[in-house]
């Protein structure tokens, strides 16, 4: 295949500040069952070739509570698909960490979050799953379900950080742009 077609056939990742990834993601119901299968493996193949580690619906224009995660520790995939996940509890102690975002390509800032979370979610098959997570696996789940929320990293950052950050990806998307 060429080129042109492989990224044709690849979902584009929305970029800052398109209005979608603001709006709340509704949760997956019954009636979506056909459409998420569909869309999961597609949004897999997104966050691989990005690359990076997770992915949620909104962020390929899909205003559903879905999210895929893969954090890619060794060579071999473990993909996980998220269908409605929510935290049930989270630590009060809090963890800084580096974060990045594929609809912000290029822009990194430290993020404090809770470290540790419990979340709760369905599979595909609509069976239950819960997982107690920390580390960069903690990380990776709040940044995810806070894009269902219309949450980006940045908003986590002062607004002094937040608009220096979003200033330097507005100027460097329309240098891209120019070429
Ligand atoms: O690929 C990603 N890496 C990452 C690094 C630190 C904290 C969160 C992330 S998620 C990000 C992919 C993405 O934008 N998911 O929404
Ligand atoms: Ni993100």
């Amino acid at each position: 295949m060429s080129d042109a077609a492989a990224a044709t056939n690849t979902i584009p990742i929305l970029l800052v500040p398109d209005p979608r990834l603001r709006a709340k993601a509704r949760a997956v119901g019954a009636g979506d069952a056909d459409q998420v299968r569909l869309l999961a493996p597609r949004m897999l193949d997104a966050m691989y070739k990005a690359p990076g580690i997770g992915l949620a619906a909104p962020q390929v224009g899909v205003g559903l509570r879905l999210v895929v995660i893969d954090l890619q520790k060794e060579e071999k995939p473990a993909p996980l698909v998220l269908v409605n996940p929510e935290i049930v509890a989270a630590s009060e102690e809090l963890a800084t960490r580096e974060e990045g975002c594929l609809s912000l390509p290029g822009q990194y800032a430290e993020v404090t979050r809770p470290a540790r979370v419990k979340v709760r979610w369905q599979e595909l098959d609509g069976s239950k799953r819960e997982v107690e997570a920390e580390g960069l696996l903690a990380t990776c789940l709040q940044h995810e379900i806070d894009h269902l929320n219309g949450m980006l990293f940045v908003d986590h950052l002062s607004p002094l950080k937040r608009n220096m950050l979003l200033r330097k990806l507005a100027k460097e998307l329309k240098a891209k742009a120019r070429g």
